[in-house]
């Protein structure tokens, strides 16, 4: 990597896969019956709130056993020791990344320790199943509080950060993301325009497969730690 100065990696569910956490592709994109896509947005969150707070409360529970694999591990090291400018951009809400010790991370689909107040929109950590309609630490107001996350239909956040730090990238790296969901699924072809090189690391061929220069398949835990290293 030695013309290589400036690195952004996207991440997705793939990453944390080997963790135990299930992808959005494992569950064939259902849960309980539905399409992911019909439980995360804010229409299933006003048609049924229960539902929606149900689904986020069980990922929440999972996750919360989880630990950190090979991959995030590798990818933390990578980070510490990396001179030049580097960047996580995790479509994941889990939080090992930062489990895994990575500090240069942006969590562009939010991240589930948090809720946000649909009454004050103060971003507070999660201090207990939503479903229970717990207060809001900052307005006090029940029964407002949702999951700080970002539902299709919805502005993904720090999106001004990501793309600058692509339009400086030298090598952009996708890893465990089936490139199904924008504008993440885009990025890759942004960094091309900006002269990056691209290299796909994924259990099979992604959606965005074609505009990778070069692509690894494989498992994360094993893939990730060798390219690093
Ligand atoms: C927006 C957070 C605009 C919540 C998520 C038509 C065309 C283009 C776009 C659209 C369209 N119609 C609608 C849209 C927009 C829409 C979209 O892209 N829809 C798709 C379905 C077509 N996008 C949006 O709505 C986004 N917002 O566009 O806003 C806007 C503009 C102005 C103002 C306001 C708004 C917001 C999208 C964010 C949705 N939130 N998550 C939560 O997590 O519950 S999406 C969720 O699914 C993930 O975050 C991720 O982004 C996405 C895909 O998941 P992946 O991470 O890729 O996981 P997946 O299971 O799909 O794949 C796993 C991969 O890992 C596989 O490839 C597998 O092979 C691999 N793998 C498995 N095991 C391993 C492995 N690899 C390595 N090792 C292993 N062990």
């Amino acid at each position: 990597m030695s013309s290589i100065r400036n690195i952004v990696i996207l991440t997705g569910a793939g990453v944390s896969a080997e963790s135990g956490i299930n992808t959005f592709r494992d569950a064939g994109g259902l849960w309980e019956e539905h399409r992911v896509e019909d439980v995360a947005t804010p229409e299933a969150f006003v048609r049924d709130p229960d539902l929606v707070h149900r689904f986020y409360d069980a990922r929440r529970a999972a996750i919360q056993e989880k630990a950190p694999n090979a991959a995030h591990e590798a990818l933390a090291r990578l980070d510490a020791a990396w001179p030049g400018e580097l960047l996580i951009v995790t479509q994941n809400v889990d939080d090992l990344h930062e489990r895994a010790g990575a500090k240069r991370l942006i969590h562009m689909h939010g991240e589930h320790l948090n809720a946000r107040c649909t009454a004050c929109d103060q971003r507070s950590p999660w201090t207990g199943p939503l479903i229970n309609r717990p207060g809001c630490p900052a307005c006090g107001m029940a029964g407002y509080l949702r999951p700080d996350v970002v539902w299709f239909g919805e502005m993904p956040y720090r999106m001004d950060e990501i793309y600058h730090a692509i339009n400086r990238a030298d090598l952009f790296v996708s890893i465990g993301t089936s490139g199904a969901v924008y504008p993440a699924a885009g990025f890759v072809r942004e960094a091309r325009a900006n002269g990056a090189r691209t290299l796909e690391l994924n259990l099979e061929p992604s959606e965005g497969s074609y505009w990778f220069d070069a692509a690894r398949h494989g498992p994360a835990t094993v893939l990730v730690p060798a390219w690093v290293e």
